[in-house]
């Protein structure tokens, strides 16, 4: 079975609760709940870790390397700060995807830059959830290739 690691990056514990009118009403909760349920029917295993700490996420992305074949990551922040996390991304060397909630190319300017981007296969951005959900079937298919 295919093994996908879904991180999730800082503030993101706060979902729901603020700023519904940019990342919506759900709470992480909420959207673990469907990723768990896509992964159920894509028939993929999920480990889904959130944290607020730039080094625990350096870490979880190390600790793939053993048990991974791809990780669908929201940086949230870090996307536009942490080069430790694009390192950390292209030291790996497993295909990883990046989320975002919002379309951050329709944000600030300073969201528009993404530092871990380039270390990943591609980037799904202003889906909402749904950013997740096509993320984990993008990542089957990048793991497993098949005919269109
Ligand atoms: O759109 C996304 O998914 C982001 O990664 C979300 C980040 C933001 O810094 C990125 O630029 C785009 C923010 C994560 C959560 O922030 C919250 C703020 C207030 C209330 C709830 C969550």
């Amino acid at each position: 079975m295919i093994k996908i690691l879904v991180l999730h990056g800082p503030n993101l514990n706060l979902l729901g609760r603020r700023e519904p009118e940019i990342y919506g009403s759900q709470t992480l909760g909420e959207i673990d709940e469907l990723i768990r349920a896509e992964a159920a029917a894509l028939e993929v295993v999920v480990r889904i870790v959130q944290s607020n700490h730039e080094g625990a996420l350096v870490e979880a992305i190390h600790e793939a390397r053993d048990w991974a074949d791809a990780i669908v990551l929201n940086p949230a922040a870090y996307t536009h700060t942490s080069v430790a996390l694009r390192d950390a991304l292209t030291a790996v060397r497993l295909p990883a995807i990046e989320v975002h909630l919002s379309n951050i190319h329709a944000r600030e300017d300073f969201r528009q830059r993404s530092l871990t981007a380039p270390a990943c296969v591609g980037v799904v951005s202003g889906f909402g959830a749904h950013s997740y959900l096509a993320a984990l079937r993008l990542a089957v298919t990048v793991v497993k290739p098949r005919e269109p």
